[in-house]
This record gives structure tokens, sequence and C-alpha cells, in this order.
């Protein structure tokens, strides 16, 4: 649950309630969403790089770091940003944790058209989000950045590291369907249509929301945009058995209702704004 905002990111919500694009930008508006658990060490410098990619691009766009209340001081670093431009909001989230449900919480908060995530550890080069909101703006409903698509790399991943990867993807496979399909569905930097995921419920926890996505949204187009996964900056992975475990209990779920008879109980997406 959001439980909290400051004023300025308050009154930086209010402006862009309107969701009208200035003059001269493209009509979609983007709302990148960065979760963050402890990234303090991160956050400055990845906000301040995304900032310097997505303007020149000349678009509406608006960052929102979910944060889940981390102490190391993340939520400050953020405000201090965010009190010089309003297009930087932070959306504290308190006794909650779940990267997923920190992706759909930002979701919620921002009337954009283009809905994005990435990671604050720099794994993600903010170098390939204009390409990401053009496949998108070309009419794609999804654009991933991919480590599977000819051109894009695992980084410095030991060979054992791989054949796992390898093997999450592997049985994502018969889940996946013919027209929304991707070679790198387990990477958690994406941009999507708001319309293709309105309404449905995705599961909260874990890390793979992007697979539920895949899977469940209504998605005619899907455009795979090849990258270098980067190794992280600062601090340390939150990856953790937690996540494998939400992993499984996603696979089975996805298993269950596309070849058997459950139905997700999740609360769905809806604007928040
Ligand atoms: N808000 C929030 N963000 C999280 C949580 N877990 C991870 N993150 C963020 O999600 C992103 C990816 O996490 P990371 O630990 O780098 O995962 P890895 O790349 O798979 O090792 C980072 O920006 C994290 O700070 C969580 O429980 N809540
Ligand atoms: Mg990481």
């Amino acid at each position: 649950m959001v439980t909290s905002t400051t004023d300025p990111i308050e009154a930086a919500a209010s402006t862009s309630r309107t969701g009208a694009a200035p003059a001269g930008c493209l009509p979609l508006k983007l709302g990148l969403v960065i979760p963050t658990l402890c990234e303090a060490e991160n956050i400055g410098g990845l906000l301040k790089h995304v900032r310097a990619v997505l303007d020149p691009l000349e678009i509406h766009y608006e960052i929102l770091v979910v944060d889940d209340d981390s102490a190391d001081g993340t939520g400050d670093v953020v405000s201090a940003i965010a009190l010089n431009d309003p297009r930087v909001r932070l959306i504290v989230r308190k006794g909650e944790r779940g990267l997923s449900g920190a992706v759909l919480d930002g979701w919620r908060q921002t009337n954009a058209d283009v809905l994005g995530v990435m990671d604050a550890d720099l794994q993600h080069p903010p170098e390939l989000l204009p390409r990401l909101f053009e496949a998108v703006s070309e009419g794609n409903d999804m654009a991933i950045g991919s480590r599977y698509t000819p051109g894009g790399e695992l980084g410095g991943w030991n060979l054992w590291r791989k054949l796992l990867s390898a093997a999450a993807v592997w049985v994502t496979w018969p889940l996946q369907r013919r027209r929304a399909r991707a070679k790198d569905p387990m990477s958690g930097y994406f941009m999507v249509r708001r319309a293709s995921v309105e309404g449905i419920g995705f599961q909260r926890t874990g890390f793979k929301l992007l697979l539920e996505v895949l899977v469940r949204a209504r998605l005619e187009s899907v455009k795979e945009v090849p990258f270098a996964f980067g190794l992280r900056y600062r601090g340390a992975s939150k990856a953790n058995f937690q996540v494998a475990w939400e992993y499984a209990r996603l696979l089975s779920k996805l298993y269950a209702g596309k070849f058997g008879f459950r139905r997700s109980p999740e609360p769905g997406l809806r604007a928040g704004r």
C-alpha cells in the first residue's frame, strides 16, 4: 500500500494530473517506475543519468521511485532531487516488501500511457530507454530490454548461473503465447501500454512481473531490444530463496491458469490518478 508522499511530490502529482502533453511533445506520456530497497548509493546517479537520456527526447515523462522505507536514506536522496524536478516522484511504502508489488503500486500512481520499469542498481543501461519508448510509440504494445536476443549479453555471469537462467526461461515456453512471445521473459527492464495491463490483477510478490504480463496482458505485438546486462554498481542484490520460491509459485499459478481452471485473485491495476 502506498502510505506516504512528501509535499513537493504531491505538488508534482497534481500538475501531471491533467495528463496533457506540452505542445511539441510526442503524445504518449511515459511513467517509469524504479523500485528501490536500500539503493542510496545508486539512485542519485541513476536519476541523473535517466533524466539526461530522456530530456533530449522532449517527451512528457515522470519517474516514480517506489521505495520500501529503506533504512539507508534512499528516500532522502530522492526527496532532495524531487524538490528541484517535479518529474521525479517518491512513493514510500511502509511495512511492505516485494519488487512486483512496488512496480504495480508505482504504475497505479501515474496517469501515463506507457508504463515502464528499470532497476536502480545500474544493471539496466538508461541509454536503452529511448529505443524502448520508440518501440511502443511505433505501435508495439510492449518493448523489452532483452539479454537473449542477438546483441544482448548476460554480463559477468558464470556458467552455472547462465544454465539456471536458461532453464528458468525454458519452462516459460509452453506458457507464452505465439503473438506475445519473448526470448527474455525474465527481464526486469520493459515498457508496456497502460491499456494492455489495466484491470488485470498480477502477483505482487517476487521479481518476475514481466512473465505474468506476457502471459496475461492484452498484447498483440512485443518487441525485444537487445542490451548488455551490467554489473550492480553498489550495494547487494535482494534476490534470495524467497524470490526463487515466488517464481515457482507464479509458474504453478500460470500453468494452472493455462491448463487448469484457476483464476488469479489479485485486484486489477487501475489508473491511479
Ligand atoms: N521497492 C522494492 N524494491 C525492491 C525490492 N526488492 C528488490 N527491489 C529493487 O528491485 C531492483 C532489482 O533488485 P536486485 O536486488 O538488483 O535484483 P537482481 O538484479 O535480480 O539481483 C533494485 O532496484 C532493487 O532495489 C523490494 O522488496 N521492494
Ligand atoms: Mg540487480
